[in-house]
């Protein structure tokens, strides 16, 4: 088993097995594109159980999440069918290592994007957003990472919840959204916090992937990125994200 292998399936039995591991380069000299074969030999691995991909997710795309972790470059990890929560059900917390959550938009495809799209061609070829949810469960210990480390472990995916999905030809440039945690606000921000507009991180999400040879696809999800700080999850909790106009997404911890 080479290396790369190696650490893909340390990695991937970590976040099967809701076990924590060591980082493997703190200091951060891995090359991105040896973290994102990591990342992707450790997605095969989820594919060959009979998971599917059903789109990406977008990281670091918004001032609060970078400065929460430390690291500013954006990464983008890829979405499997086991990781899509039903809204309003309820997670265990005894499947993860130490979750956290937070607020985010996601966009559906209904036509594929090749990376080199405008913003308004991107736009047109979505064919939904709704408000969401992202579980995300560094399996690293004490959830601290490096920038390849990050990539490596898929940028932390875990879970999403998406709510109901509205038309896109709203302006939503400038949403303001409320996480709420047990009837309590704990976040407040707004679309904007991505990017400037949460079409920049489509975009993005439409270039990173066709560049690894995975263009998006129509059906696929987009996760745009966390728009606040994320918040720990424990047992007990009901959480919820508002965001104006387009609606409610929420989940229980058990
Ligand atoms: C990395 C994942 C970042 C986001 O929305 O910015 C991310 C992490 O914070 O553990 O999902
Ligand atoms: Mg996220």
């Amino acid at each position: 088993m080479s290396r790369i292998e190696q650490i893909a399936a340390q990695l991937d039995d970590a976040a099967h097995h809701a076990r924590e591991v060591e980082q493997f380069d703190p200091q951060g000299a891995l090359p991105l594109d040896e973290a994102y074969a990591i990342q992707r030999a450790s997605i095969a691995r989820r594919l060959a159980r009979g998971e599917h991909r059903v789109g990406v997710k977008m990281g670091f795309t918004s001032r609060a999440k970078m400065l929460q972790m430390g690291l500013s470059d954006v990464i983008w990890g890829r979405l499997t069918s086991a990781m899509q929560i039903e809204e309003n059900t309820s997670i265990d917390i005894g499947r993860y290592v130490h979750p956290r959550v937070e607020p985010e938009i996601a966009f559906v495809l209904k036509r594929a994007l090749h990376g080199d799209e405008t913003g308004p061609a991107a736009l047109a070829a979505v064919e939904a957003i709704a408000p969401a949810l992202e579980i995300i469960d560094s399996r690293y210990r004490d959830f601290r990472f490096s920038l390849p480390e990050v990539v490596a472990d898929n940028a932390s995916s875990s879970s999403f919840v998406v709510g109901a999905w509205s038309d896109p030809h709203i302006d939503f440039s400038n949403l303001g959204l409320v996480l709420d945690i047990d009837g309590r606000t704990s976040q407040v921000g707004s679309t904007a916090a991505l990017l400037g507009h949460p079409l920049r991180s489509l975009l993005a999400a439409a270039r990173l992937s066709a560049a690894a040879g995975e263009p998006l696809q129509a059906g696929d999800i987009v996760m745009a990125g966390g728009a606040t700080a994320a918040q720990w999850l424990h047992p007990g909790q009901y959480v919820r994200v508002d965001i104006a106009h387009l609606g409610r997404a929420g989940f229980y911890v058990t």
